[in-house]
């Protein structure tokens, strides 16, 4: 494995929107150092630990395709909301990364909501994924002219280039579609999400990148968040991780995000609803 050329940019979280902006456009990511102060990052931590210990590492996919993309020595899984308040409140809240999406995803419908939310923690000896694109989700929202997705990984443990710091692509989000799962690039093109924990990386539905390869003894615990349009279908059925008296409890834009709210389009047009009633209202009277 060789040491990357390729270099992403690190700024603060206070660094002004537009310039934060501007660097996941020209690069395809850009990473933000205390997108979680360590409170927040290590609240997080203590709600999921009983996941994480509890947690198998490899896939449960039963598809050959999806066991050699999840790898056999990380440890997956979702419904994060359901599982830490704290998740809620520092990091599908997070205002950083939400008002860099509000900004990529506006105009690509009216709204966007939540992708997934998923520990990626890759352990000791894992190979490196396969490069792939976000996007590639939705094959069919595919548009070279606008984005229908953004992520975010979070460092919950330092990222580095021994422990498997996600490789990415700067400046492949402009390769035309068609960049499929499996892409291979130079390596000398390939930077590396090097990161303190409570860092994150944003990055574009586009940009090819994928976990990097393992040889240290120690986990890189990361977190993945992704928002995608509206009118797509999520990787996560959010609304069933989290059910309706857990979502009760929920600020009202937790709520949107998890689905427990219909889309109103700009057309007119209002899909996911309930017996025609936005799902919104079943919590008019709660807080
Ligand atoms: O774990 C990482 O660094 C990236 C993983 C990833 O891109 C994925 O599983 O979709």
């Amino acid at each position: 494995m060789m040491r990357a050329m390729a270099e992403l940019q690190t700024r603060d979280r206070d660094t002004p929107l537009d310039e934060l902006l501007a660097i996941l456009d020209a690069d395809g990511g850009v990473i933000i150092r205390d997108l979680l102060d360590e409170e927040a990052r290590q609240a997080i931590v203590d709600d999921l630990s009983d996941a994480y210990g509890g947690t198998a590492p490899g896939s449960k996919s039963g598809s050959e395709q999806w066991e050699v993309f999840h790898g056999q020595n990380t440890i997956r899984f979702c419904g994060l909301a359901a599982r830490s308040r704290a998740f809620v409140d520092h990091a599908l809240l997070n205002p950083v990364f939400t008002a860099m999406t509000d900004e990529v995803l506006h105009g690509v419908g009216t709204d966007y909501w939540l992708n997934t939310s998923q520990v990626m923690a890759v352990g000791p000896g894992e190979p490196a994924q396969y490069l792939h694109r976000d996007e590639n989700n939705w094959p069919e929202a595919i548009n070279d002219e606008r984005e229908v997705t953004l992520s975010c990984m979070f460092a919950l443990s330092d990222f580095t280039f021994e422990n498997g710091a996600t490789a990415v692509v700067p400046g492949s989000q402009r390769l035309p579609a068609g960049v499929m799962r499996g892409h291979e690039v130079d390596p000398e093109d390939v930077a590396y999400a090097e990161m303190p924990a409570g860092a994150g990386m944003v990055y574009s539905g586009k940009v090819v990148h994928g976990a990097g390869e393992n040889t240290s003894d120690e986990w890189r615990y990361g977190m993945h968040v992704s928002f995608v349009a509206a009118w797509l279908r999520p990787e996560e059925a959010s609304p069933i991780a989290v059910d309706r008296e857990t979502a009760a409890t929920l600020p009202e834009r937790a709520r949107q995000l998890l689905g427990w709210s219909s889309y109103h389009s700009d057309g007119g047009g209002r899909t996911w609803l309930l017996d025609f009633e936005d799902v919104a209202d079943l919590f008019e009277s709660a807080g």
